[in-house]
């Protein structure tokens, strides 16, 4: 319960300035005295925050920063972005933020015939059959804390579910519906070289969630899930202490943080944020994979939960598998330094970020004495980027900036920086802001996650963007909003807006000679029976029909294909050019059926032919001159 309850007259003035209450024992003055003008004198402006604070010096023309991608010319980097609710992974160009492709993941989409071909329909079907997912963390797989080109990784916070994106296609090729987690939230990769791929819960749980303890949320849990990322298995599960939000791992094999906002364990916003401290959890997971080896773990949901809370007899000894680390309030995102040095957790509801020294770590008897500074960043830190040159950046979701700061000054600075509720300064580590349009959730820095940052280009996903675009309606869209930080002297420099469809959240921004797609189709790669020229065939069998065929421009392998009403029908299609960029799809009107072929493609589709009549199979990609000419009949004939 609120303690004012929402009326419906109340302004977004009046209801933003109640979202800060809680914090206001926390918010230095000119913070607050900032949000106040914002809120107050500006308020009928939309987003006034940039008039306050933006001058000139903050913009930048692209072609004065380099961000200029003339026509034709390619980009840098590949950004992966994980579309949230769209359920998708979403490819940039970046510096040019040119949206390249879009890789379905948890929906099905008619663009690209995910979902509808036997192989990913089966695939979303065994992962639960859910239609969406919310596409967090996408991360690419790295080998010696480089990126590799292999795989991205991305949760689906909403079924508690872990999908695997084929880089050399750009394809979804593997989904695993993680076993006793409910909302799969921070996803991340055990570096240097992607052992697991970790799944952290986000919502506590009964375990098993099979009707028991429904009412006793103290009995609910949430658990870390350690998934193979050849085989897609989750190996072995960790159960904690309060929940799980996002995460990150270290450099060197050994650890894995995550933070959680809701160490209370309570059901109600009140309750989980009633505490000044929750934790940032840190496994240490050889630690864990002797206790899984030795045995001590209860199988639960088919896989080896090993007790990680803070009474287990595993977190007892001189070598415990989750240590607990105070942090204040609620934090949000944790990122690890390039340097493999610091992990560094964002408050949230509080204005700091919590520096956690890695190597002391594993020595210090209390794992609150491995907070080596707390510096004071502004109001509600979320995520921190790096770009390779000692600086971090992080997302002010209140202040709708980008803070830049020093690290090793943040460090220096401790402990007679620990924030006291009357501290008014900011952290003298604060180097520079940037005003974002508007209230940032995530922000990437250019491989910000890799051990070598390039540090030029920043992404800043901003959740609101307001009065930046042609109004299109009461759902704006979302602005990611590129930033040049390739030069300490002059400063920050927004470069560009680019909106976006609901919702980015995090990103992986890969110099783009590391990802090396395909062009075409190796038949080698997939199951499905290659259909050559040569080798249409229709078979029948027990009111079974396969039909094997080829496609080309501008041909499928049968002109006609007669069935009978009732009939169980196989088409297997092979698109058999070898040309680039030339895709053909099989389109089969009022039966549902949409397969794409990209070049030496195979898909297959099964469906009952159930109403008689003649329909149109067409290519739906304009493939050539004759493309509208691309269409052969399926005749279904009346059952006797
Ligand atoms: S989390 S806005 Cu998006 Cu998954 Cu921080
Ligand atoms: Cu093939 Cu159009």
């Amino acid at each position: 319960m609120t303690d004012t309850p929402p009326s419906d007259d109340r302004t977004t003035d009046e209801i933003d300035a109640a979202d800060r209450e809680p914090l206001f024992d926390r918010i230095p003055r000119r913070d607050f005295m900032k949000a106040g003008a914002a809120a107050g004198a500006m308020g009928s402006l939309a987003g006034c925050t940039s008039l306050l604070k933006d001058d000139d010096d903050s913009l930048a023309s692209a072609s004065e920063v380099g961000a200029y991608v003339p026509p034709g010319e390619h980009d840098d980097y590949y950004a992966f972005l994980g579309a949230g609710q769209s359920g998708e992974i979403r490819v940039y160009g970046v510096p040019s933020m040119r949206q390249l492709m879009r890789i379905p993941v948890f929906q099905t989409d008619s663009a690209s015939g995910y979902g509808y071909d036997n192989r990913t329909s089966e695939m979303l079907e065994d992962a639960g059959g859910y239609t969406w997912g919310d596409a967090h963390h996408p991360r690419v797989s790295q080998t010696d804390n480089d990126y590799d080109g292999r795989w991205a990784f991305v949760n689906d916070k909403a079924n508690g579910r872990m999908a695997r994106v084929d880089l050399e296609y750009f394809e979804t090729d593997a989904i695993v519906d993680v076993p006793n987690q409910q909302g799969t939230h921070g996803a991340c990769c055990l570096l240097p070289d992607t052992k697991y791929v970790f799944g952290v819960g986000e919502l506590r749980v009964p375990m098993p969630n099979d009707g028991r303890d429904l009412d006793d949320p103290d009995a609910y849990t949430s658990v870390l899930a350690a998934i193979d990322p050849e085989t897609m298995n989750v190996e072995w599960e960790v159960e904690v202490d309060g929940n799980m939000d996002n995460a990150d791992s270290g450099k060197e094999g050994r650890w894995f943080f995550a933070t959680g906002y809701n160490s209370e364990s309570g059901v109600s916003e009140s309750e989980m944020s009633a505490s000044d401290t929750d934790w940032v959890k840190a496994f240490d997971v050889p630690a864990i994979e002797e206790a899984v080896e030795n045995g001590e773990y209860e199988e639960i949901g088919g896989v080896p939960v090993v007790d990680g809370t803070r009474d287990s007899p595993l977190n007892d000894g001189d070598r415990p598998i989750v240590r607990y680390v105070d942090v204040a309030k609620s934090p949000h995102g944790i990122s690890v330094t390039p340097d493999g040095k610091y992990a560094i957790a964002s408050g949230k509801l509080d204005p700091t970020a919590s520096v956690i020294d890695i190597e002391t770590l594993g020595e210090a008897d209390d794992p609150n004495e491995s907070i080596v500074a707390r510096p004071n960043l502004g109001m509600g830190p979320l995520h921190t980027a790096y770009d390779g040159r000692g600086h971090a950046y992080t997302t002010l979701f209140i202040d709708s900036e980008v803070v830049k700061w020093d690290i090793e000054a943040a460090v220096e600075a401790y402990p007679e920086e620990e924030p006291d509720p009357d501290d008014e300064k900011e952290s003298p580590a604060v180097v520079e802001r940037i005003s974002v349009h508007y209230n940032p959730g995530h922000l990437i820095a250019a491989e910000s996650y890799t051990a070598d940052p390039q540090g030029d280009w920043l992404i800043s996903l901003n959740k609101l963007s307001k009065d930046r675009f042609l109004n299109v309606g009461p759902m704006k869209p979302e602005n990611d909003q590129l930033i040049y930080i390739g030069d300490d002297d002059e400063g920050m420099k927004l470069v560009k807006d680019t909106p976006s469809y609901a919702e980015p959240h995090d990103a992986s921004i890969v110099s783009a000679d590391k990802i090396n797609p395909a062009d075409v189709y190796d038949p080698a790669d997939y199951d499905a029976e290659f259909v050559g020229g040569e080798d249409s065939e229709i078979t029948r069998e027990d009111g079974r029909v396969h039909v094997r065929m080829y496609s080309m421009r501008n041909e499928f392998g049968f002109e006609d294909v007669t069935v009978q009403e009732g009939d169980e029908v196989t088409f297997t299609v092979t698109n058999i050019e070898r040309t680039p960029d030339i895709l053909h799809s099989l389109a089969i009107p009022e039966y549902d059926i949409n397969l794409k072929l990209a070049p030496q493609d195979t898909r297959e589709v099964t469906f009952t032919a159930d109403e008689p009549g003649v329909y149109w199979m067409y290519c739906a990609f304009f493939c050539s001159a004759l493309h509208m000419e691309m269409r052969s009949r399926l005749i279904v004939e009346p059952a006797e």
